[in-house]
């Protein structure tokens, strides 16, 4: 065959379900090519890694915009030098929706923002405020520009849907082909136990997973699936923390529902007892849902292993630790309650998975692929040109040393946020480069990829999330009502 622009030599290619000893053929970005003895123009020598495809992170908040007119610190710059850091090379981010202003408006201004992205990526369109505008028109106009996923929060003022809203957004989903991510946790229960707790004067971050016990988990993922179903609407439910909502998951897809379940490496590895670190310190690890405890965890694995939850995501959500901003915008003795949620860990997430699954057996390394990169780009239609090592797909590779030894620091996380909640953890297995559409990005931590070279994936009409054709009595609502 005639030469390739680049081959990647002598690796063990690792798929979503085979590993191999192969070159890798690469011309026009793309892979061209996978065989022995590949020449090409330039030769890069992977002898004794493992060559993976780019991470496909589904689930990190970047750059996002807030209602008081700003954005996320974490810009879109420096939101990819992290990925590419770490090995990821696609992510998908959120454009949110401003009560009473027109969502393409902040959507033009969010594809704006992250015109400066070095990593490709596409939106979840966040939706707040259901109105018949939104329903009618908006929805099918921002699915229409390859945003085909919208994302719902069952808890968080002023986020937050009442059941009547998400069945609305799922029937306009289902209307217009798009999946629909889900935040699920019960709203009043966490609202009751909270005001309870200041009440008794709990005010600190230890306090934060009291708040929302598994059981508000457990019942608003029960009601995202029994919704979803009622409407038959194919669902994600994100960052599910707890094994009693993989069970609700595993429930609803033995009787057939579409529902996904995606959890997070905060959810394996980080516990409940770090909110319970002295002073302020707590505030570092707080997300929603919580970080449990360590049996948690351990059946996390177990979800994880059988396939309930097939995908791991960051949720990457970075609020500085020192300072005025961040986690103490709102106040540095706020309590629980007003401390922003979110931990940073767009870096961390392959290194982490692969040590803790892969390294201690919990996982093989197909699974480790398929749950970091394969599955998402799968489940939110970038595959096969994402998420694969195949011809034709993008060359997006991570050249990946199994037996590298590293200590995760935060400067290593290469993030804008000031610290890590992962710091000091050790780790067995590190990217060494990346290459991004058969360009080197990242070699030996030091990101080479010019801002604005990112790439906008509009995501076209797919068959994994095309609704089963069933509701109860056949009577499909959504046809009838906006
Ligand atoms: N929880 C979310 O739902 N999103 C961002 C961060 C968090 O903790
Ligand atoms: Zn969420
Ligand atoms: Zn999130």
């Amino acid at each position: 065959m005639s030469e390739c622009e680049l081959v990647v030599r002598g690796g063990t290619v690792v798929t979503g379900v085979d590993s191999f000893r192969a070159d890798i053929g690469i011309s026009g970005g793309r892979i061209v090519a996978l065989a022995e003895r590949l020449q090409g123009v330039t030769m890069i020598e992977a002898g004794g890694l493992l060559v993976l495809p780019g991470g496909v992170d589904s689930h990190c908040h970047i750059e996002q915009l807030q209602d008081n007119g700003g954005a996320d610190e974490e810009t879109w710059e420096s939101g990819s030098t992290s990925a590419l850091a770490g090995g990821t090379t696609t992510a998908i981010t959120f454009s949110t929706q401003f009560k009473g202003r027109p969502i393409r408006d902040s959507l033009a201004e969010y594809r704006g923002r992250a015109a400066r992205a070095m990593i490709d990526y596409s939106f979840h369109q966040i939706i707040t405020d259901p109105t018949d505008a939104v329903i009618r028109d908006e929805i099918p106009e921002i699915v229409a520009s390859g945003v085909r996923s919208l994302k719902v929060f069952l808890t968080y003022d002023p986020l937050r849907l009442d059941d009547r809203q998400y069945l609305r957004v799922l029937a306009a989903a289902r209307r217009t082909g798009a999946l629909v991510t889900v935040h699920c946790e019960n709203y009043d229960a966490i609202k009751w136990r909270t005001e309870a707790l200041l009440a008794a004067g709990h005010t600190s971050p230890k306090y934060h997973p009291w708040s929302r016990p598994r059981i508000v988990e457990r019942e608003a993922t029960y009601r995202a699936v029994a919704l979803a179903e009622l409407v038959d609407q194919p669902i994600q439910v994100f960052h599910v923390s707890c094994p009693e909502a993989a069970e609700e998951i595993a429930r609803a897809r033995a009787r057939g529902v579409k529902v996904w379940g995606e959890t997070c490496p905060q959810y394996v590895v980080l516990g409940a007892d770090d909110m319970d670190r002295p002073g302020f310190e707590g505030a570092k690890f707080m997300c929603s849902p919580s970080p449990r405890d360590a049996p948690t965890r351990e059946a996390l694995w177990a979800e994880i292993a059988r396939g309930v939850l097939d995908v791991v995501s960051s949720d990457h959500s970075g609020w500085s630790f020192e300072g005025a901003r961040g986690k103490r915008t709102n106040g540095a003795e706020a309590t629980f309650r007003d401390i922003p949620n979110g931990v940073p860990g767009l870096a961390a997430r392959l290194p982490i998975l692969f040590s803790e699954g892969v390294g201690k057996g919990r996982i093989t390394l197909n699974e480790f692929v398929r749950l970091t990169a394969t599955n998402a780009a799968k489940l939110f239609g970038l595959y096969p040109r994402k998420g694969s090592i195949a011809i034709g797909a993008d060359a997006d590779l991570v050249l990946w040393d199994p037996t590298r030894q590293v200590t995760i620091t935060q400067a290593l996380m290469q993030h804008a946020i000031d610290y890590t909640p992962y710091e000091g953890m050790q780790v067995t297995g590190w990217p060494v480069s990346v290459l991004r559409r058969g360009e080197v990005v990242m070699r030996d931590g030091t990101i080479q990829a010019p801002p604005g070279s990112g790439q906008f994936l509009a995501r076209a009409p797919y068959d994994m999330i095309r609704p089963t054709g069933r509701m109860p009595d056949g009577f499909d609502a959504s046809a009838f009502l906006a």
